[in-house]
């Protein structure tokens, strides 16, 4: 049977849902001006193949390369803003919000593909609720980003994970984010000003946490296994109504296991609900289809706009 587009059905599927999880993708942030991965001009794998680019082993190969690859998302990451979607998502962690449009859900988990942080930081912004007289669990507890966030480093030495917001993790790296971008006369980066465990300012210690071995991004690369997906697969094998967000990647033959979710939710008899900017492959399985920009179609089939208004006064008109 197509998809149903009717917001009012929805709605009331959603009042009746007992376990509502999300899963997001680059769509999501579209709006934010992050490119998305695949489907615009200005997507991100146009011109690499990220097999060879997303990889731990081209990390081992090329270290400069990926991070000045991953220093410029990063420094482009750190000036986007959230944008309704984000915020209209947040809201299902707002006990308030939750009761009066899906009294019946556990608290549902937004779990997010992207690198962005920028749901992470809509959900910090929350103000902490009591749910009765049970402590709400920080909204962060509310969000997996189940393949990592761009602003977490970790050594690959002594393996200290540390997120940082700071606009420069390395100077060397700052520098060629400034040079202009045609490639041949980039300044030349050496191994030892990449980022490195206890900063620039490292003087020899091998204490944890400042022991001078090499950060990487903690973010997950193709053939790493996404370090919470059995938590996931769990959650999704309990889980009767799954909002898919601006993911391409509805049927497995896309970014796994990220693809499969959607199906086995299907197949526990759980319901899909899609929006997505157009059609989506596999899109046709979902009981629910609102075909739009999420930034617009959220805020609006959710009917949170009001609260959105009230929980974030200062952000102009999302
Ligand atoms: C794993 C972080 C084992 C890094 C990412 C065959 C050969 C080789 C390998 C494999 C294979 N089959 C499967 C694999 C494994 C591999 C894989 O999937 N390869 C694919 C490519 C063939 N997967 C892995 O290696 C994964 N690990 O499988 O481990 C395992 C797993 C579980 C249990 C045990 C063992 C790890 C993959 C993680 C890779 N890292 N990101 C970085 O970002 O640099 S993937 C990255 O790409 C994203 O995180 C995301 O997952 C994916 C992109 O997908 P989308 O987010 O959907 O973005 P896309 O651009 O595709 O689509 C955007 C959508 O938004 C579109 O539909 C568009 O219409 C819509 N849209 C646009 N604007 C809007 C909008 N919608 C609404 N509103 C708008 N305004
Ligand atoms: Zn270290």
């Amino acid at each position: 049977m197509a998809p149903s587009s009717d917001q009012g059905s929805f709605r009331t599927a959603l009042a009746q849902a007992k376990s509502v999880l999300i899963l997001s993708g680059a769509g999501l942030s579209a709006a934010s001006g992050i490119a998305t991965y695949r489907n615009a001009d200005n997507s991100l794998w146009n011109n690499f193949d990220p097999q060879k680019l997303a990889t731990p082993e081209a990390f081992k190969e090329n270290p400069i390369g990926m991070w000045t690859f991953y220093h410029r998302r990063r420094a482009e990451y750190l000036l986007a803003k959230p944008n309704p979607a984000h915020y209209a998502l947040a809201t299902l962690a707002h006990a308030p919000t939750l009761t009066r449009i899906a009294p019946f859900t556990t608290r549902p988990v937004h779990i997010t593909q992207n690198v962005d942080a920028l749901a992470l930081r809509v959900l910090e912004s929350l103000p902490a609720t009591q749910d009765g007289d049970s402590e709400v669990p920080p909204p962060a507890e509310a969000i997996i980003e189940m393949h990592g966030d761009i602003f977490v480093t970790r050594c690959t030495s002594c393996q200290h994970v540390q997120r940082s917001y700071a606009p420069e993790l390395a100077a060397a790296l700052t520098a060629l984010e400034k040079a202009n971008s045609d490639e041949n006369d980039l300044p030349s980066v050496t191994l030892d000003q990449l980022p490195k465990c206890g900063g620039d300012a490292w003087a020899g210690s091998n204490r944890y946490g400042r022991c001078g071995g090499l950060l990487r991004p903690e973010v997950v690369w193709f053939g790493e296994v996404p370090p919470r997906s059995g938590e996931i697969a769990r959650k999704m094998s309990g889980c009767d109504m799954l909002l898919v967000v601006g993911t391409s990647s509805i049927v497995g033959d896309l970014v796994r296991p990220a693809a499969d979710y959607a199906a086995q939710v299907k197949k526990n008899g759980g319901s899909l609900a899609v929006f997505n900017l157009g059609r989506s492959n596999g899109d046709e399985e979902a009981d629910f289809l609102f075909v739009g920009p999420c930034e617009e179609t959220l805020p609006e089939v959710l009917q949170v706009q009001e609260d959105m208004a009230i929980l974030w006064p200062k952000v102009e008109a999302i």
